[in-house]
């Protein structure tokens, strides 16, 4: 009996697809970095200068995260939806630290940046759900220290998160979709060229503007995620 075999889908997506649920890029005029210095507030030499700083850049981003306004947009839904009808394997890889994907129901998920609403024990590894703020003088559960609790996000200087599930996904997929990512910060940057290397992907790239990868993709839709998103998920569920 033929066996047959669906093609392969990995999504990588970006601040970009958020933005439109209200929370901010990095890059963009009115982004993360033209009000915080990376340097300050996303490096690991930062948090131990100064974790106050960095707790408090954190804290604010997860209370905002939190509050009632910031919820899945139509983007979130739609890739949702291709993940639930695709016949083959979608993997959903975000840089974002935000979980909107998951509430918007997306399941095969990888969080290469880590997650907002998670702290982790600087010393022990062990990675606990966080909803609230962390303070300073807290002790965390396993070694009953204070100081060593941190954001579970990855910081400049870091090894991201599941890079060889990552890999390993890239070099099988038959289509490799980026959405509202600028490709300014590795190794996300270098994922469509992973994909492209067994020659076998198609690459697209949906984004509002140029990116500096766009020339690396076989294909590009121009647009707001909330339009573009949706559109294209259509497009491809009418195919198979
Ligand atoms: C590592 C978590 C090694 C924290 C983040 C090779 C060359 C050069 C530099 C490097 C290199 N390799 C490594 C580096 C260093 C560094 C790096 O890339 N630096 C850059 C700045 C030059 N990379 C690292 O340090 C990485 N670690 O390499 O480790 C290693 C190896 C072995 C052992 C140990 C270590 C770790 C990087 C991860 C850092 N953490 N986030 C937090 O969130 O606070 S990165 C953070 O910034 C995000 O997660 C994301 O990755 C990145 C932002 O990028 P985007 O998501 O693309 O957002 P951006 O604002 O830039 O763009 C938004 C896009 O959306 C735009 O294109 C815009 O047009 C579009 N858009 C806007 N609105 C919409 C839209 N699109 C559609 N619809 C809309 N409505």
């Amino acid at each position: 009996m033929h066996q047959q075999i669906h093609p392969g889908v990995v999504v990588l997506t970006g601040a970009g697809i958020s933005k439109e649920s209200g929370l901010h890029t990095f890059r963009d005029p009115d982004g993360i970095w033209a009000r915080y210095d990376v340097e300050e507030v996303a490096t690991p030499e930062a948090f131990r200068r100064n974790p106050a700083l960095v707790q408090d850049f954190y804290n604010a981003r997860r209370r905002q995260l939190r509050s009632p306004e910031i919820c899945p947009n139509p983007a979130h839904l739609a890739l949702a939806d291709l993940e639930r009808r695709w016949p083959g394997e979608v993997l959903m890889v975000t840089q974002n630290i935000d979980d909107l994907h998951e509430r918007a129901g997306t399941r095969n998920l990888i969080h290469m940046h880590g997650e907002l609403l998670k702290a982790r024990c600087a010393r022990s590894g062990r990675v606990y759900e966080r909803l609230g703020d962390i303070k300073l003088e807290e002790r965390c559960p396993c070694c009953n220290l204070a100081g060593t609790l941190r954001p579970h996000v990855v910081w400049f200087g870091e090894m991201p998160l599941e890079m060889g599930r990552i890999f390993a996904a890239l070099g099988r997929c038959d289509l490799f979709i980026a959405i509202g990512t600028s490709g300014q910060v590795h190794p996300a940057a270098g994922f469509v060229e992973e994909a492209r290397r067994g020659g076998r992907a198609r690459t697209v790239e949906l984004n509002v503007e140029e990116t500096a990868i766009s020339p690396l993709f076989h294909e590009r839709v121009t647009g707001a995620a909330t339009r573009i998103v949706p559109e294209y998920v259509e497009k491809l569920l009418s195919r198979h």
